[in-house]
């Protein structure tokens, strides 16, 4: 049987990022695409019917005996990650959920109802900047008029980058036959903070999903020369840029539960001696109460325009992408919770606030979902850092197995 570590160690190679250091794995990228390859051999060994469906996400069926998938239990996550991100986001929870269906098949399991393993594409946003693009095209949570229409960072379409993988474009969108077969859905994932660890717990289930949105800022000032442009002669966008930056951390930390970040910035066209014309920065918010969301973001967009008027210079924010607060299904979490203590012996498997988004967060808006979190030392992820030790990540395949026995 392949262990989960095992499992992940062969793939470490993929995608490695030399200058970023961790993974860079967009979707569709070839280390994304190799991924895919890797899933559809390793589900195939387990004796999965493998299939791509219109929207691009990845299924391995396992039938019951009736052949029916109406309502089936379906489990996996994504192998896209965010630059230079980590080893365990988004692949922890693809690898322990074929390694669960090896554990079920070697217990002798029959599945009473269809077991499904998934994964989701484009879950970060990296390349076309919607988070959860395959679960919202899933559900219709996105329209697919916009889908077609977003670009990556280099101007190509997601039509285009989709139909070159082998997607009909035309046929992307809300899928009633795929989420009719969709009964509970299950996420594993690494946990992206230090409860499990502060708790000394191996796994924990999740509770909710911090409420997230994504905005676009495009700073617009007088490209100019760096030698011959007086200082009181300039309309410069990075200058307006950086003070948006320092406000966006200055209103959100005034407000209690918030998070808001700029990890991305772009001057164009980004010379040394040039002084830009333009600055685009993306801004991620992230808050309990949807309303205080908007009301941060129009402050930060107000302090943003007086900011450029005062050099001379405009702005204009854009919503990219935009999930509420999602609370998960309270009878499935406490299931999962008696099913891992049992796996855990633990006298208490804790239940999870997140402010990390989901596949399972957007699905969990249709059908019954519930997500299990391993234990992550460092508490860090979304950079090399992130970590399991091989003892958890293996103890993934068994707490999963559990998990899905009991929902069978
Ligand atoms: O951004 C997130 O919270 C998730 O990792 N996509
Ligand atoms: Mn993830
Ligand atoms: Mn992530």
């Amino acid at each position: 049987m392949t262990t989960v570590s095992d499992m992940l160690g062969a793939i470490s190679d993929v995608g490695r990022d030399s200058v970023r250091g961790g993974y860079s794995r967009p979707v569709f990228s070839m280390a994304e695409l190799e991924l895919r390859e890797w899933f559809t051999a390793e589900a195939t060994k387990l004796g999965l019917e493998v299939s791509t469906d219109r929207n691009g996400i990845l299924w391995g069926w396992w039938d019951a005996e009736s052949g029916d998938r109406t309502g089936a239990l379906v489990t996996g996550s994504h192998l896209d990650s965010v630059p230079g991100g980590g080893a365990f986001d988004g692949p922890l929870g693809v690898a322990a959920a074929l390694a669960a269906v090896d554990v079920l098949k070697e217990r002798g399991v029959e599945p009473r109802r269809g077991l499904a393993v998934t994964v989701f594409p484009e879950e970060e946003g990296s390349r076309f900047g919607v988070a959860c693009l395959g679960s919202r095209l899933l559900t219709g949570a996105i329209d697919a008029d916009r889908v077609r229409n977003l670009k990556d960072p280099a101007g190509n379409t997601f039509a285009d980058v989709s139909r070159a993988h082998g997607l009909d474009p035309k046929h992307l969108g809300r899928d009633e036959e795929a989420l009719r077969t969709i009964g509970d859905f299950i996420e594993l994932h690494v946990e992206q903070g230090r409860a499990l660890i502060d708790l000394d717990s191996p796994v924990g289930v999740g509770s909710s999903i911090l409420g997230h949105g994504r905005w676009r800022l495009t700073v617009q000032g007088q490209g100019n020369h760096a030698g011959t442009t007086l200082m009181a002669d300039r309309a410069d966008p990075m200058v307006v840029a950086a003070q948006i930056v320092l406000a966006i951390r200055r209103t959100a930390a005034s407000q209690d539960d918030a998070r808001a970040t700029v990890g991305r910035l772009q001057p164009v066209p980004g010379g040394t001696n040039v002084i830009a014309s333009r600055v685009d920065l993306w801004l991620d918010v992230r808050h309990p109460d949807d309303s205080v969301t908007a009301a941060l973001v129009e402050s930060i967009h107000g302090q943003a325009q007086k900011a450029a008027a005062f050099e001379g210079c405009s702005v204009t924010l854009t919503e990219e992408s935009f999930s509420s607060t999602v609370h998960f299904d309270a009878p499935l979490q406490r299931q999962l919770q008696n099913s891992l203590r049992r796996t855990t012996s633990e006298h208490q498997v804790p239940a999870l606030p997140t402010g990390a988004g989901h596949d399972a967060g957007v699905l969990a808006g249709y059908v019954p979902s519930g997500m299990v979190y391993i234990r992550n030392p460092t508490g860090i992820s979304h950079s090399p850092e992130e970590f399991v030790e091989d003892t958890d990540a293996n103890l993934a395949a068994s707490a999963l197995a559990d998990v899905l026995e009991d929902l069978l």
